[in-house]
């Protein structure tokens, strides 16, 4: 028998700068959990031999974040090897535009291309009909596949080596246990593009809330699927035996992991017996610190950083969206908790509720920095993603909605807002960063590190890379990485290629104004960090956002927002 190759491109497209090229960087800042799932699963594969004993699967992976896409190297390769697919990975929304340009390129070629991930999901699930992108991406001949891929790929494979590729693959209504699934890996050199190291894993999927802005209820389910405490254990020592330790847990809520303490206390036994240096970015939801020893295995099992879904502090806009389980009275009580665990805290805001108007978002964020000890804070405009209750609603009640996708990034204003014009929603957006990180506030912030115990040049750094990816980036941090690239021919679909003497001095100007930017940002927060650092009364700091909460009457974050609490729901209601 001949031996043959079968070769497998799979991208995790970007998106798009305002001004149509690709948003990447020399190293990006979050690894892509979707691509090392996809490609775990498809490594499988290539060791089972799942098309026959000759046939040699061979797997490239991109993130196209800290990779600048080859697309005609990419086509070359197939070529060469006489069969084979490109797989867009992990693809959101916000990045379907990117996906499809790649997409048509290899179509032209004549290549089979898959799109898979949230976008395609999310539609599916919610929507009585395709959109229009979707219909778009069926006409340019690339199949669509909706759901997860867990056990799904070796029949995907074996359709496109015979030549039977569906256009549609949806496996929404069916899904999969986690607890035999293949495990998310990525090769040392995928991994290393990534700052830091850092490496990703889902402990489990789905969430038990409702929170009617979120697409991961309606693609994943709200029923807890978890993987099993030996494949986390799996996970870690096969990247630990690639000098890899440090990992960002994706669960989008991992105390509701209905696994979580088998898995920590395995972790806490890699690390406190076994030597492993483990470190986890977590995310969790406000009411973590009500489970008995969640928040204190979670620091012993590495944890130095975790996101918290904060969204708002009103109570009237968290029940609007059926965030009921998110209270603010308990708020301070659950971030200092993790303070004493000496854990970074980092915590989404979400603007644009109903309720919200740009005088009342500007007095939450003042209070945000007076009452509640948050390191980072990040902001977002509320999105109707698709995928989402919210986007099915409006959708079907015909509201206009924003028709370009690559505006889906919560950095955009995608639909109407009762109190709020679209400038104005807008403009309370970029208003927010500059008013939670002023100096004066980076300074309190740093102060309550050091009391707590927190690494000050940590949070120095993290602090300097929230407050500078919107003022001198203009992306989110979530999208921030290190040194932007922009390729000159790489620009959305349809705009035109600029001349190199037209590109190229003005590239030169950008990045060189920010590089200085950037400079002068961090030596502002190094200065602020070296005088606290030397203050004699800065280890006796306090302030209201350190002091014990009462939830009482009283207490400032509750007093604001007294007839706006649900009674007979919290502590102050007992009073
Ligand atoms: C980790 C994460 C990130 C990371 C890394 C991104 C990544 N995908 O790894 C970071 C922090 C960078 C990030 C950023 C953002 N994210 Co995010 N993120 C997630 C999160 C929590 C986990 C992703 C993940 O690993 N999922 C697990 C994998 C296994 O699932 P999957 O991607 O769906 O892949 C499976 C299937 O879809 C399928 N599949 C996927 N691709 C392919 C390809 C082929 C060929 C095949 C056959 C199958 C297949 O098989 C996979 C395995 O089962 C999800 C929520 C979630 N639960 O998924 C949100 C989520 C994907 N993010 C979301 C959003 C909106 C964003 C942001 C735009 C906004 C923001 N500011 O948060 C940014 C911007 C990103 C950008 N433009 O670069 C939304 C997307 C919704 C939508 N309709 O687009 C989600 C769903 C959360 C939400 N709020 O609803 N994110
Ligand atoms: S808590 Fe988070 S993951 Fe769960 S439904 Fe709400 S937004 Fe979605």
């Amino acid at each position: 028998m001949t031996e043959r190759k079968f070769k497998i491109v799979l991208i995790k497209p970007s998106h798009y700068d305002a001004e149509g090229y690709v948003i990447q960087w020399w190293r990006s800042t979050i690894p892509s959990n979707s691509l090392a799932s996809v490609y775990g699963i498809l490594a499988d594969c290539a060791r089972d031999k799942i098309l026959g004993p000759n046939v040699n699967i061979e797997i490239d992976a991109y993130d196209e974040c800290n990779t600048v896409i080859d697309v005609k190297a990419a086509i070359r390769a197939i070529r060469r090897a006489g069969g084979g697919f490109i797989g867009l990975v992990g693809v959101q929304s916000n990045q379907f535009p990117r996906a499809l340009d790649l997409g048509r390129q290899f179509r032209a070629a004549g290549l089979p291309v898959v799109i898979g991930g949230f976008h395609v999901s999310g539609c599916i699930s919610m929507l009585p009909e395709m959109p229009t992108d979707l219909r778009e991406a069926l006409d340019l001949g690339i199949t669509l596949f909706a759901g997860e891929g867990e056990g799904r790929m070796a029949d995907l494979l074996r359709d496109i080596d015979t030549g039977k590729l569906k256009p549609m693959y949806n496996f929404l209504g069916d899904l999969p246990d986690l607890a035999a699934a293949k495990l998310p890996l990525l090769p040392r050199k995928i991994v290393t593009r990534v700052f830091g190291h850092y490496a990703s894993f889902d402990a489990g999927r789905g969430c038990p809330f409702e929170c009617s802005f979120c697409t991961i209820i309606n693609v994943q389910g709200r029923k807890s699927r978890y993987r099993t405490p030996d494949d986390v254990e799996a996970i870690v020592r096969a990247n630990a035996a690639q000098g890899i330790t440090r990992f960002f847990v994706t669960d989008d809520n991992f105390a509701r992991n209905k696994n979580w303490q088998p898995i920590l206390d395995r972790l806490i036994d890699l690390r406190e017996k076994q030597g492993f240096t483990i470190r986890l970015i977590l995310q969790v939801d406000t009411m973590c610190h009500r489970i008995p020893g969640f928040i204190e295995k979670a620091a012993r099992a590495g944890c130095h950083t975790v996101f918290i879904g904060l969204e708002n502090i009103n109570p009237e806009s968290l029940m609007g969206t059926k965030k009921r389980q998110n209270k603010i009275w308990e708020y301070r009580e659950m971030l200092l908790a993790w303070r004493r665990a000496r854990v970074m805290t980092w915590a989404g805001y979400i603007l644009g509720f109903p309720t919200d108007t740009p005088e009342t978002i500007a007095r939450d964020i003042e209070i945000i920095k007076r009452e509640l000890p948050i390191d980072m804070l990040e902001f977002f405009c509320l999105t109707p993603l698709p995928g989402s209750e919210d986007h099915k609603n409006l959708y079907l009640r015909a509201v206009p909605m924003e028709p370009d996708l690559n505006k889906y990034d919560l950095e955009h204003v995608c639909t109407g807002h009762a109190r709020m014009s679209k400038e104005q929603w807008l403009q309370v957006y970029r208003d927010a960063w500059a008013r939670y990180y002023t100096a004066a506030h980076v300074e309190t912030i740093l102060r309550r590190a050091l009391v707590s115990r927190l690494s000050i040049s940590r949070v120095i750094s993290a602090l300097a890379m929230f407050a500078g990816a919107m003022w001198i980036e203009a992306v989110h941090p979530l999208q921030l990485g290190f040194v932007r690239r922009k390729v000159r021919t790489q620009r959305r679909h349809g705009l035109p290629i600029e001349h190199p003497l037209v590109f190229y001095p003005r590239r030169f100007i950008e990045a060189f104004t920010t590089t200085l930017r950037w400079t002068g940002l961090l030596l502002r927060h190094w200065r602020i960090g070296r005088r606290i650092k030397s203050d004699p009364d800065a280890r006796s700091y306090a302030d209201e956002a350190l002091r014990n909460p009462s939830g009482q009457v009283g207490d400032p974050l509750v007093q604001v927002f007294a007839d706006k609490i649900p009674t007979g729901t919290h502590r102050m209601a007992a009073h």
